[in-house]
This record gives structure tokens, C-alpha cells and sequence, in this order.
């Protein structure tokens, strides 16, 4: 049977409950990914004298191919592209600076070292966001940056975070859509701490110096990102969640929550939703902690439908930043941007096909049995026709074909690096 007779079939049973799948799709393709580009290679970055990735964060494996070069990393982005229906972002890191071969410092970055990255989007018509790299760095060795004890330490990344906001600045004008600058430190305590409110009252007054320099939300829009443990603060993390998300909701800026960034029975599809009473956008790193903060490729697994449902049914397409944040350097990384990133599409369309208005009825007249064998039915509805479709709509491959197309650029372009 065709991609399309299923779909007309699949299309069929969702009516049959009042759902509108055309409207559904429609939805679906305003949707921006804000896809990492370091999971190209490994959280690399081609800074002069790279140093080894740092910060508590960890990629393990080897399989070849990873990208060693910005033209290289940009083509299996492109490739990545192919396989993902819709319009989306690319997130930067500031260690993907492009400065011809000449050492910049971190706080003397400028936008035109991302020039080369500007103009690429503006050929693709991406978006792009933009992160601090504040790890991997001599001056983070001790694991401490924006709490750094050490004022000299302290504010070279302070200029570091102002001069990414100037950068984030310019790449949001230039191509009209705001960056979403996000800041995530690495600072923490391997062992329990003697004092664990003045590095946290340093990082806030950080903070405060980095925000001072006003840019407008026409083209920057500042996210900070909490984290329970790394390896080595283990026992203490300054930017814990309470702390960012006081300082966001005290800002008006946007809180982070990544979804390996939790106690592990934790989830952030419950967190979304206690976010948006306080204020009016989100943004999310969707990534899949396996017994710890691993980082694994994002799976369409029961707690990323969640989210999907979430970010649906509370009608926040447009106030949930959802960006990704995997590394996955044991399989193919072209594959990984795909898996990913499909997935999380699908955990929208997952919530987009659902009596999302009926089973709020029912729960208020507290018919939580009709509740429960609804979530249950929908479990076994046709899902799969629709994304197909979709997918085909969109001009990607359906979900049995885009594998051999990852499959060929490896034998033709990634083995041979
Ligand atoms: C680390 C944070 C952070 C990084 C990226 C590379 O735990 O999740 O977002 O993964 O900035
Ligand atoms: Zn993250």
C-alpha cells in the first residue's frame, strides 16, 4: 500500500474522533527545532588550540566520520536537514567561531567570526541560536567561571556572555528572527561545600553585569540553564534549578530546563506548564538521561510524547523554545541528528493528534476511567501513516527510507575523513 492509501485510511480513524489531521500538519510546519550543531563533532569546536571538552559534560565513543572543520560540519548538518521535515535552527556554541587561523580570545569574539555560519543560514533559511561556551578552557579548569572566587577569572567570562549577547545580536538581525543566547555554566563542587550562597550571590551579580548591557528582544532573547550534578560538582551545582528559575522569573528572561538536568524520576513535561504561569516563554534542551545525565539520542519514548503533549494542548507551540541537546559519538552522527530530531517532531504531531479538548472535559467531570482508555487507544491509532505522509509532504524521506541515505553519505563522504 502507498504512503497514501494508509494515510487516507490512518487519516479516516483520527476524523472519526473529531480531529482535524490537515489542520494538524499545518501546525506542525511552523514549528522550529533548534538542532545543536555539536553533535557533528563531539562538542569539538575549531578554536585555534582546542583544548579537551571540560565542564563535567562527557562524550564517549569513536565511530568515524565526525566532522573536523566547519565546511565539514555544515555539510552533514545539510545532509541531517534533508532527513527532518520543516524550517528550523541551528544552536551554536561559541567555540564554533571561525577566525582564520588567528587565536581570539573568548571575550574578544565578534560577530564577524560568525560570519561564515550567517551566511550559510541565510542560504538555508535557518534560524540560529547561540551559547557562551564557557567550559574547555584554561581559565575554567578548576570547574568554577561566572562564581569564579578569583575577580579577574570572573569577569573575563562575564566579557565573554557580553560579547556573545553582541554576537547572538547581530545574527538576530541579520536574519530577522531572535537568537536565543543560553547560558550554561559548569561551576559546582565535587565534595560538599563550606559556603554555598556566596559563589550563587557571585553568579547572580554576574549575572547582573552581563544583563546590563541592554539589547533588545527583537533580536536576543537570554535563556539560563540549571543542572543538578556533573562529573566532578557532584555534590554542588551554583546554577541549580531554584536558582534560575528565581533569577529568570525576577529578569523576564527565559528558563531552561534540559531534560537530563533532573533528579532521574523527575520530569520536565511537568515542569513546562508550572513555567508558563509565571511567565509567558519556556525553552527547553530535550535529551534523554540514561541512569544519569548521559546525553543520549532523544527516542520516542513515553516521556518525550509528554512533552510533545504538553507544549500542544496548553496551545504553547509558540512559547516553548524547544531545542536539542544529545551527543552521541558511538553511532553514525548524521543519524543522530536525524533520530533526534525526527523524534521530537513526531512527540508534536503525537500531540496534535489527540481529542486534546475531550480529555480535558473529562477530567473535569472527573472521568478518569474514559481518561486513562482514551491515552491507551491512542497508543494504537495509525500514528505512523500520518508521519509518513507528512514526511513525504515535506519533501523527507518517509520513515523506511531515510536510513540508506545516511547509509550512502557515510560510504561516500564520512569514511573517507
Ligand atoms: C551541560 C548542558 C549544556 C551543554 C551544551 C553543550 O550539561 O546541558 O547545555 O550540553 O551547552
Ligand atoms: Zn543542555
Amino acid at each position: 500500500m502507498s504512503v497514501n492509501e494508509r494515510y487516507k485510511l490512518a487519516k479516516a480513524q483520527y476524523e472519526e474522533w473529531g480531529i482535524d489531521v490537515e489542520a494538524a500538519l499545518e501546525k506542525l510546519k511552523q514549528v522550529p527545532i533548534s538542532i545543536h550543531c555539536w553533535q557533528g563533532d563531539d562538542i569539538g569546536g575549531f578554536e585555534v588550540d582546542q583544548q579537551e571538552l571540560s565542564g563535567g559534560i562527557d562524550v564517549t565513543g569513536d565511530y568515524p566520520g565526525k566532522a573536523t572543520n566547519p565546511q565539514e560540519l555544515r555539510s552533514d548538518i545539510e545532509k541531517a536537514l534533508s532527513l527532518i521535515p520543516g524550517k528550523h535552527r541551528i544552536s551554536l556554541h561559541a567555540i564554533y567561531a571561525e577566525t582564520n587561523g588567528e587565536k581570539v580570545e573568548r571575550n574578544q569574539l565578534k560577530p564577524e567570526h560568525f560570519q561564515n555560519w550567517i551566511d550559510w543560514a541565510k542560504e538555508h533559511d535557518l534560524g540560529l541560536d547561540f551559547n557562551p561556551t564557557l567550559f574547555s578552557h584554561p581559565k575554567a579548569a578548576d570547574g568554577l567561571t561566572l562564581s569564579h572566587p578569583d575577580p579577574e577569572i570572573r569577569q573575563f567570562w562575564i566579557d565573554h556572555v557580553k560579547a556573545s549577547r553582541r554576537i547572538a545580536e547581530h545574527i538576530g538581525k541579520e536574519l530577522g528572527s531572535p537568537t536565543l543566547t543560553n547560558i550554561w555554566i559548569p561551576d559546582g563542587y565535587k565534595d560538599i561545600p563550606a559556603d554555598r550562597l556566596t559563589p550563587r550571590l557571585r553568579l547572580k551579580e554576574s549575572l547582573d553585569e552581563i544583563l546590563s548591557d541592554e539589547i533588545s528582544k527583537e533580536y536576543n532573547l537570554d535563556a539560563v540553564e540549571s543542572k543538578l550534578f556533573g562529573i566532578g560538582s557532584e555534590a554542588y551545582v551554583v546554577g541549580s534549578h531554584e536558582f534560575y528559575m528565581g533569577y529568570a522569573m525576577q529578569n523576564d528572561i527565559l528558563c531552561l530546563l534540559d531534560s537530563g538536568h533532573y533528579h532521574p524520576t523527575e520530569v520536565v513535561s511537568n515542569k513546562i506548564s508550572a513555567l508558563l504561569c509565571f511567565n509567558d516563554q519556556v525553552a527547553l534542551h530535550v535529551s534523554r538521561p540514561v541512569r544519569w545525565d548521559s546525553d543520549h539520542v532523544i527516542i520516542f519514548d513515553d516521556e518525550l510524547k509528554e512533552i510533545g503533549l504538553e507544549i500542544v494542548r496548553n496551545d504553547a507551540l509558540d512559547k516553548v523554545k524547544i531545542g536539542l541537546d544529545f551527543f552521541d559519538a558511538s553511532i553514525n552522527r548524521v543519524a543522530a541528528w536525524a533520530i533526534g530530531t525526527r523524534n521530537i517532531i513526531k512527540s508534536l504531531l503525537y500531540g496534535l493528534l489527540m481529542p486534546n479538548d475531550q480529555l480535558k472535559e473529562w477530567q473535569d467531570e472527573g472521568n478518569y476511567t474514559q481518561r486513562l482508555a482514551t491515552f491507551e487507544q491512542f497508543k494504537m491509532m495509525p500514528f505512523g501513516a500520518i508521519w509518513d505522509y507528512y514526511c513525504e509532504q515535506m519533501d523527507v524521506p518517509a520513515e523506511n527510507d531515510w536510513m540508506k541515505e545516511v547509509l550512502e553519505y557515510e560510504e561516500k563522504e564520512l569514511s573517507k575523513r
